[in-house]
């Protein structure tokens, strides 16, 4: 049932508790004539397409089998991609392998490709060992990057963002709103004041493209749907040629390159994400305005990225509240007494409302990221070596690989950082001198000068130095050569994009995980340039994940496994790749700020 406030729309909002003010807007040729429909356009259509077990299907393209085959992909002895056919027999990712091939004895197992050390390129090798060998997600990156530029090709006037590497956000409003006018005249007929509302929106045929999200899903399982259906708005029709676009997109996708694909479409991301899952594999689902509050009501909200961790576990203990809809009876005003002013963007994603852009981030503001988790510690700064260089190549191949698509990038700043054991970890950075070729050496010697520094030698290193994981990146990567134009915006901070689409001021960003602002490790002055504070901040945010790593293993029972990999937002955002592994980490105390000293208090 709808709280009766939905319908008083004069009521403040921060009065208001249940709050899904926004979802029946009256929509007027102001809202649908805006020049540049931004994130508050009650006329957002959004998307997100996610492919289907990517990694499994990259194998499975790559090996031309038949797509009605069971695949897993492995990595060491751990399944991270399973194909659909293989979930039919019961396989999940959390099975050993020796499990899986037993649900399923025809399983094809396909191990992810691996670096060793020497090698320029890496390959499928027959026993690939974590002790001497890591893992490559070259080929998944480059696959990645095919389907995109698909998008690109179908679909020029949407704007695209890559989320992770196999997904990406797409803004359809543009091309949404063209084709609105070209179908439906009469919505060009602008009359001479603005604010008049638009006609009756017309009657959809969903037709079998997309799968509707029912606006009251409970009582339409209990038997027959009794719900009437509402009328549909001129934001559906919008919605319904997103979809057509979408639907457009994927089958572009499968019909040159192989993969089946699974989106969601909706006003913004956060819904479009959120119902991307609603029915999967290779298919797509609507979620319309009039659906928001039935789908999002039941909903566990610690599923909901962000309310996964610690703020989901504060929230949940101070309510007694488990679903999205427990949650709607704490006003945003009790919200921020608790929790904060920043914690208006949980009480407002808890209605779905998200306001972040859909924006393309250009691969100039990243940083280029390598690492190992070393399943036998390094005790001896000669032995660490050995990684450096296989992660020295990797750097190597990738920067020689975005180059392919943007000439002359040059990083500013390289970077190595390093956990040890029971010790907090420590970064350490330097500039990156051109050099006519990039080669793996040319990167090799630089971070060794720099482990050098950090880790010190066979002769200076402590007797019971343990090195638990090495990281080398490169940040500041830019053009050489390109006009200002080109590099404009380029040291904007990666975080500001997250789903609180808020700004960061000049000293430092949110964290995504906490709230908690990380700031620069070294203070900065005011009229610093970006380039440098950019520098200051990569080390930052590492020393911050870290601090996260350790508080996440001491929350640990002492038996369970590692971590998946990627398995934190933060790793799944960036470019870097690595190995699962375990390691210990003393905590480490930090002036808590923002949300976070909630949890100081208590
Ligand atoms: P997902 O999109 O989470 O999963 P998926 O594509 O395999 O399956 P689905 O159809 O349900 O979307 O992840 C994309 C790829 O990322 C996945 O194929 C393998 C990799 N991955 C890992 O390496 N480790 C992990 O823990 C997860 C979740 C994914
Ligand atoms: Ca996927
Ligand atoms: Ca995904």
């Amino acid at each position: 049932m709808l709280s009766p406030s939905r319908k008083g729309k004069e009521k403040a909002v921060d009065n208001d508790v249940d709050g899904f003010l926004d979802i029946n807007p009256i929509l007027t040729y102001r809202h649908l004539h805006a020049k540049n429909p931004g994130v508050r356009s009650p006329f957002r259509v959004v998307a997100l397409c996610d492919s289907d077990a990517f990694y499994a299907a990259c194998e499975r393209v790559r090996l031309k089998l038949d797509p009605e085959l069971p695949l897993v992909v492995q990595q060491w002895d751990a399944l991270i991609a399973v194909s659909y056919p293989a979930r039919k027999f019961g396989i999940s990712r959390m099975d050993k392998i020796r499990d899986a091939k037993q649900k399923c004895p025809d399983l094809v197992v396909v191990h992810v490709a691996t670096f060793r050390e020497g090698d320029p390129e890496p390959g499928y090798w027959p026993n690939p060992n974590t002790l001497t060998h890591k893992v490559s997600l070259d080929h998944y990156r480059r696959e990645s990057a095919k389907i995109i530029a698909v998008f690109k090709e179908i679909i020029p006037e949407a704007e695209i963002e890559k989320a992770s590497i196999d997904e990406a956000f797409v803004d359809f409003s543009i091309p949404v709103r063209n084709t609105l006018l070209e179908r439906y005249p009469i919505l060009a007929e602008v009359p001479e004041d603005l604010d008049t509302p638009l006609p009756p929106a017309p009657a959809i045929d969903w037709g079998d493209l997309s799968a509707v999200v029912p606006v009251n899903p409970e009582a339409d399982e209990a038997g027959p749907s009794t719900t009437p259906e509402p009328a549909p708005t001129w934001h559906d029709v919008a919605l319904s040629i997103g979809a057509e676009l979408m639907a457009k997109v994927r089958k572009e996708v499968l019909e040159r390159l192989g993969y089946t694909m699974s989106a969601g479409i909706s006003r913004n991301k956060f819904l479009a994400k959120l119902s991307a899952s609603y029915k999967k594999p290779n298919s797509q689902s609507v979620l319309r305005n009039a659906a928001i509050p039935g789908y999002l009501r039941p909903m566990q909200f610690r599923k909901i990225r962000f309310l996964g961790g610690k703020l989901g576990k504060a929230l949940a203990e101070e309510y007694d509240a488990s679903t999205v809809g427990d949650l709607h009876t704490i006003s945003l005003d009790e919200m921020q007494r608790k929790f904060g002013e920043e914690s208006v963007w949980v009480w407002e994603v808890l209605r779905g409302i998200d306001r972040s852009e859909v924006k393309e981030k250009s691969v100039l503001n990243k940083s280029m990221l390598a690492s190992k988790n070393l399943p036998r510690p390094v005790t001896k700064p000669s032995e660490g070596i050995h990684w450096l260089r296989v992660l020295a190549s990797e750097l190597a191949l990738r920067l020689h690989e975005a180059r392919e698509t943007t000439p002359g990038l040059w990083p500013k700043t390289i970077v190595l950082h390093t956990r040890r054991g029971w010790q907090a970890g420590r970064s350490r950075q330097q500039a990156f001198p051109f050099s006519r070729n990039l080669t793996a050496d040319v990167v090799s010697s630089a971070g060794e000068k720099l482990w050098r520094e950090s880790v010190g030698t066979d002769a200076t290193a402590p007797k019971d130095m343990k090195v638990t994981h090495i990281m080398l990146g490169f940040s500041g990567i830019a053009a050489l050569g390109a006009g200002q134009a080109g590099i404009e915006g380029f040291f904007t901070n990666s975080n500001s994009n997250s789903t609180n689409g808020e700004p960061s001021d000049n000293q430092g960003e949110k964290c995504t995980r906490c709230g908690a602002q990380i700031k620069p490790l070294q203070e900065l002055p005011s009229d610093v340039d970006d380039e440098t504070r950019e520098a200051a901040m990569v080390g930052a945010r590492l020393e911050h994940e870290d601090w996260h790593f350790a508080k996440d293993l001491a929350r640990q029972p002492p038996t369970s496994s590692p971590s998946p990999p990627h398995s934190s937002p933060k790793k799944r955002k960036s470019s870097s790749s690595s190995d699962a592994g375990n390691g210990k980490v003393k905590k480490r105390k930090k002036e808590p700020v923002g949300i976070a000293k909630y949890f100081a208090k208590k």
